[in-house]
């Protein structure tokens, strides 16, 4: 396994509950090192921009909606094989399908309040990284 960093958002949802210190807590018993954070307010544009390989499906709308409903938390998470660990620890994007111990069940409201963003490959993760942290951000 390699050294990887993957992208979190823990979304508008979780953020409002005060969640932000059990999700991250969820990654670090995980073994994933948070190696950059930031809380902000998403733009609609940057929001749009985000969620674009979704922009033909139905829900598109309410999720832009969700997103800048109120404040995220942004991570670059960090460790072996991050990428598909944190998806382990996030849990299916159904809550009612995502296993025991996961973020998703314990803290999801449904399917698209789902408490978590996270990368679903190498690619997807280098270009959300990017996309909200400059490299000096990043730190390892
Ligand atoms: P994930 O967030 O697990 O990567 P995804 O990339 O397929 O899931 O979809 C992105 C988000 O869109 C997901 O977190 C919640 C929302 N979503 C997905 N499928 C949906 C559906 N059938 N109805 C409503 N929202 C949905
Ligand atoms: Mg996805």
């Amino acid at each position: 396994m390699a050294l990887e960093r993957t992208f979190s958002i823990i979304k508008p949802d979780a953020v409002r509950r005060n969640l932000i210190g059990k999700i991250v807590t969820k990654f670090e018993e995980a073994g994933l090192t948070v190696i950059a954070l930031k809380k902000i307010q998403m733009t609609r544009a940057q929001a749009e921009g985000f969620y674009a390989v979704h922009k033909e499906r139905p829900f598109f709308g309410e999720l832009v909606e969700q997103m800048i409903a109120s404040p995220v938390v942004l991570q670059v998470l960090e460790g072996e094989g991050a990428i598909l660990k944190n998806r382990e620890v996030m849990g299916a994007t159904n809550p009612a399908n995502a296993v025991e111990g996961t973020i998703r069940k314990e803290f999801a409201l449904s399917i698209g309040e789902n408490s978590v963003h996270g990368s679903d490959a190498p690619e997807t993760a280098a270009e959300e990284i990017k996309y909200f942290f400059s490299d000096d951000e990043l730190v390892g």
